[in-house]
């Protein structure tokens, strides 16, 4: 051995040795001031124990690791990302995040249960040989969110080391010790399929508001298996068993009393932009079985969009959980028809399984939908409008990420309202408009007639989504769209 790789070798302990300390000041800290639980398991005895034969010269002959060492999870990150631990020693694991997490070995056996914000746990790896583990958070998206880490152990003679250098030098090994591989076995969305011939789109239309100055309602959460399109089943993160929410409506100045309910199998949350509340409370998380009171006075018209806001946002509402709620400004002139929409992007995951977050985080959408299903107003489209008569046409975009340009083929907006503001009204300006731009969570609605009989088809003219499913039609008079 040679000057400098002893050196290094020293080295290497001593940053071994910073690493483990670290983490046990930050369970310390923990400890002395928040709503830390230790649950020890196994020889490691919890903190207490920590120090005894960190890599000293007597406890080399077995392994120069660390026979106790300390992970932290945080909101979608574990530190260290890697850690080494002498064979039969103990690992303990602190919650220091906000909402709920785990760490476990990702072929399962070995590892903590599900540990509240400010939790501690503490398992021991006499069962493990010598080799390098991929450790991972088991809540739906974490992993593919950033929770994920490798933990060595490491025996006699440095026994285990080798598949971490491997992994290290990108050889053999690697994949085992990375995120999975992104979008494998995920299903991709395909235009041309057809739906079943009695298909039937959800109701676009939308009611008035009810009569009343105090909407009490009840909203739950939970996760359902649904299609998204045509013979495409995956697992959505909904509010009342449906993509989008339910529709809300009312005016300025009503309140709104809603009973928020986790049916679901993780936490999750509600956050509605139509008020102004204290975050941390009415949008905090809730776990199963549990619910809350979110009350709000609506003080000022929108489209506004309501969300799912437990991390990763992104998971949760890039799987379904969104939806609109309106509240109508002053003086809202009567039409003949409302319709409301919400545009909204899917990353589809396996089967019957959830969204890809990887693909969610790419911002690469299979399938851009007009109210939760591809195509819907194709393959059943809107066939009760008559010449002349006034449409209003409400739109959310609830994204995650993508954005909204609503256009109708074949006529004009005389009445545009966007983000609170009426931005065109018929009058002597003769103005008229060809899109609403939405970006995401952004809401409004246009106002437009029809001239004559037709199949007149609405898209986000954005082209690349049509073809993603961004695409109805409204089928005019007496027109029955065989032409198209
Ligand atoms: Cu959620």
């Amino acid at each position: 051995m040679t000057d400098t790789t002893s050196e290094e070798a020293r080295e290497t302990r001593a940053m071994g040795m910073i690493a483990t300390l670290a983490g046990v000041a930050v369970a310390l800290v923990l400890s002395a001031g928040a709503l830390i639980i230790v649950v020890a398991s196994g020889s490691g005895g919890g903190v207490a124990a920590v120090g005894a034969g960190t890599g000293g010269d007597s406890a080399a002959a077995a392994s120069d690791a660390p026979t106790t060492i300390s992970f932290d999870l945080d909101d979608m990150v574990v530190r260290p990302a890697s850690h080494e631990v002498a064979v039969g020693g103990s690992v303990t694991v602190v919650n220091a995040g906000a909402i709920p997490h785990d760490l476990v070995l990702e072929e399962g056996g070995v590892g903590t249960p599900m540990l509240d914000s400010g939790e501690a746990y503490t398992f021991d790896t006499a069962a493990l040989e010598p080799g390098t583990y991929t450790v991972i958070c088991t809540v739906p998206g974490h992993r593919e969110a950033g929770m994920e880490g490798t933990l060595t152990v490491v025996g006699a003679d440095g026994e285990g080391r080798d598949t971490a250098d491997a992994a290290h030098d990108g050889a053999g090994g690697h994949d085992a010790v990375t995120t999975a591989s992104p979008y494998a076995d995920t299903l991709s969305f395909d235009p041309n399929a057809a739906p079943p011939d009695d298909f039937e789109a959800r109701d676009p239309r939308l009611a008035p508001a009810p009569d009343q100055d105090v909407h009490e309602v009840t909203i739950r959460a939970s996760q359902v298996e649904g299609e998204v399109a045509p013979g495409v089943t995956q697992e959505l993160w909904t509010f009342d068993d449906m993509v989008p929410g339910p529709v809300l409506r009312g005016k300025v100045g009503d309140l709104f009393r809603i009973t928020f309910v986790n049916d679901g199998e993780m936490g999750h949350s509600i956050d509605f932009h139509a008020s102004k509340v204290d975050p941390g409370t009415e949008m905090r998380t809730i776990q199963p079985g549990e619910e809350l009171v979110y009350e709000f006075e609506a003080k000022h018209a929108g489209a506004w969009m309501y969300h799912c806001g437990t991390a990763p946002v992104l998971h949760h509402t890039g799987n379904g959980q969104y939806g609109v709620l309106i509240v109508d400004p002053p003086d809202l002139p009567a039409v003949d028809h409302e319709y409301v929409f919400v545009q909204s992007e899917f990353y589809l995951g396996p089967e019957g399984e959830p969204g890809d977050l990887t693909k969610m985080m790419d911002e690469d959408w299979d399938i851009v939908a007009f109210n939760g299903h591809a195509n819907q107003y194709v393959h059943d489209p809107i066939d009760d409008v008559e010449p002349d008569e006034r449409v209003r046409v409400w739109l959310l975009n609830a994204g995650p990420s993508e954005n909204s340009a609503f256009h109708v083929i074949g006529t004009i907006f005389d009445t545009v309202w966007k983000e609170g503001a009426y931005r065109l009204r018929p009058g002597d300006e003769q103005g008229g408009a060809q899109a609403l731009d939405l970006q995401p969570s952004q809401g409004g609605f246009v106002e437009f007639t029809f001239d004559v009989d037709g199949y007149y088809p609405f898209v986000t003219h954005k082209f690349a989504n049509v073809g993603k499913g961004a695409l109805g039609v409204f089928l005019v008079g007496d027109s029955d769209g065989a032409s198209h």
